[in-house]
């Protein structure tokens, strides 16, 4: 009986699923598959999961990927109560809404910036691209403008997940002074379980952005 995470620390997404297990507290067995070394391309990965991506659950044989779904999966199967994935429809609600932008928004910009330089030969961050985040960050901004965390006033796996992002756009060196939530918000988050793991993945994240760029 065991819960296992296919995990790479430099992912944020895959960061972002192990997050919310240190959150909820479930116990987890990680498995490192390395894609600078093309890991997932493996046989054997493969016949775990089709898509190749990282984070992959397999929770005694139940398979599930999209780190957000991850997340959401191990609150409700694993909290020993809903306080990081309400049950209240209108705060789960605003949880999902908090994971979407994460999902479909801020990690798609960081993803638009990074993948390319780590990967495909790009050396440097183009003005729209910089432009685009910086807007994204804006809003996250606003969001935390009335509240203590993205999703209100207690932590969820919306944080978690955002964190991952975030950080991984902080190792890269990206100035966040001019939202002055976040960097509140980042400081709350840096005492939650599983931190000072994301923070060290997101280091290597950084190293390898910053590696190549001119
Ligand atoms: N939306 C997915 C993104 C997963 C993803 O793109 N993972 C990347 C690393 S960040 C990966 O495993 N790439 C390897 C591949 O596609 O072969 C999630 O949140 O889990």
């Amino acid at each position: 009986m065991s819960v296992k995470l296919y995990h790479f620390p430099i992912s944020g997404p895959s960061r972002g699923a192990l997050l919310a297990a240190r959150l909820v507290e479930v116990p987890i067995d990680v498995e490192i598959v390395n894609l600078f070394q093309k890991e997932q391309m493996k046989e054997s990965f493969l016949k775990i999961n089709p898509q190749h991506v990282i984070p992959t659950l397999d929770d005694n044989g139940f398979i599930l990927w999209e780190s957000r779904a991850i997340a959401c999966y191990l609150a409700d199967k694993y909290g020993k109560d809903d306080q990081f994935y309400p049950k209240d429809l209108k705060k789960r609600a605003l949880v999902n809404s908090r994971l979407q932008f994460d999902g479909c928004t801020l990690f798609v910009k960081i993803r638009a910036i990074c993948f390319p330089i780590i990967f495909l030969g790009e050396t440097e961050i183009k003005k729209p691209l910089k432009d685009d985040l910086n807007t994204t960050l804006g809003f996250l901004d606003m969001f935390l403008n009335d509240t203590k965390w993205v999703a209100g006033n207690h932590p969820t796996i919306a944080d978690t997940s955002i964190y991952a992002s975030v950080t991984s756009i902080l190792a890269v060196g990206w100035d966040i002074s001019s939202f002055p939530n976040i960097e509140r918000w980042l400081k709350e988050c840096s005492q939650l379980p599983g931190a000072a793991e994301n923070d060290e993945g997101a280091k290597a994240f950084g190293e390898a952005v910053k590696k190549n760029l001119k």
